[in-house]
């Protein structure tokens, strides 16, 4: 057996790890997340979650606003969402309230609009719908290994550039002219444009993984009409149903998803339910494409 193999083995049977989808998705048993976890099971769940992209862990009803961001602290650096405030009384700590429009329904990779956009982010589940209010995640490298090998070499050498000003109105059609105001003023206090990779290589698993989401504003070198097919034609790819996983929220559920190689989408089936989420991000590192070119931060200059 390899070290690396003879290695996962090891962490494999630190959790108890139950897949969920064919491709994606892992529900975790036995663990109660807190800053106090020892170093052998933050490692295992580290490891799950590169190789699972999404983990999840019901009944974490104990963890409040600071026992959620010490836990995040154990997985890296925490940081702040670049422009939308944190939470009263937090801070890092970003909610999430489908009574204020908070509705995340379209399928984005976090944060893309900064270069070094996180790694990862832990999401707990504070109010929830009847019914409804799901999240899809999709794995992007699971996206790209299943490309034909045609459009592979084609996504390997793309770049898109990505931007936290793009179509809000498109993104969110359902809310009110007034909410899109406030939330664009928001969001876009300072505008924010990186260049990445279309084919990100992830830096702990080596996989290939589509990087886009709805963050892109073109794609590098060709035209508005070229750019929405080429983006339209790969971003097909990654929210297949087969690349994806659905998760049926509980109160005190937890979902930790890896952001280098996934996409999520929150379906606003749930009309004026309330439903409320809670969102830590961890510190990501700058990503590199298939030919070790680094992403660059395009504004502010
Ligand atoms: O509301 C959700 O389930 C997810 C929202 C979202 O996009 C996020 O927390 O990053
Ligand atoms: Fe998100």
């Amino acid at each position: 057996m390899t070290h690396s193999a003879l290695a996962a083995t090891a962490h494999a049977q630190e959790l108890d790890i139950a897949p969920v989808a064919g491709r994606i998705g892992a529900e975790i048993r036995g663990i109660a997340l807190s800053a106090a976890l020892n170093d052998t099971t933050l490692a295992a769940i580290e490891h799950a979650l590169v190789a699972h992209k999404v983990l999840f862990f019901r009944d974490q009803t104990h963890l409040d606003d600071a026992g959620q961001e010490a836990f995040a602290a154990r997985l890296g650096s925490p940081v702040a969402h670049p422009t939308v405030p944190v939470r009263e009384g937090t801070r890092f700590l970003l909610e999430l309230d489908g009574a204020l429009g908070q509705r995340a329904n379209s399928w984005h990779t976090d944060v893309t609009f900064v270069a070094d956009y996180p790694r990862a982010a832990v999401l707990r589940a504070v109010v929830v719908p009847r019914s409804g209010g799901d999240t899809l995640w999709a794995n992007t490298a699971a996206a790209y290994a299943h490309l034909p090998p045609p459009l592979r070499d084609l996504a390997d050498r793309l770049w898109a550039v990505h931007s936290n000003e793009y179509d809000y109105a498109a993104v969110k059609p359902h809310i009110s002219t007034e909410q899109l105001n406030t939330y664009r003023k928001v969001f876009t206090s300072t505008v924010y444009e990186t260049e990445h990779p279309v084919v990100r290589v992830h830096p702990v698993s080596g996989e290939r993984a589509l990087l886009l989401g709805h963050f892109v504003k073109r794609i590098k070198g060709y035209g508005p009409a070229d750019s929405t097919q080429l983006f339209n034609l790969l971003q097909g790819h990654v929210t297949r149903p087969e690349n994806s996983v659905r998760w049926r929220w509980r109160v005190g559920d937890v979902a930790i998803w890896d952001n280098r190689a996934t996409q999520h989408y929150a379906v606003d089936d749930y009309d004026a339910q309330p439903r409320i989420v809670r969102r830590v991000t961890v510190a990501g590192d700058v990503p590199f494409g298939v030919d070790g070119t680094r992403s660059q931060t395009l504004r502010p200059t």
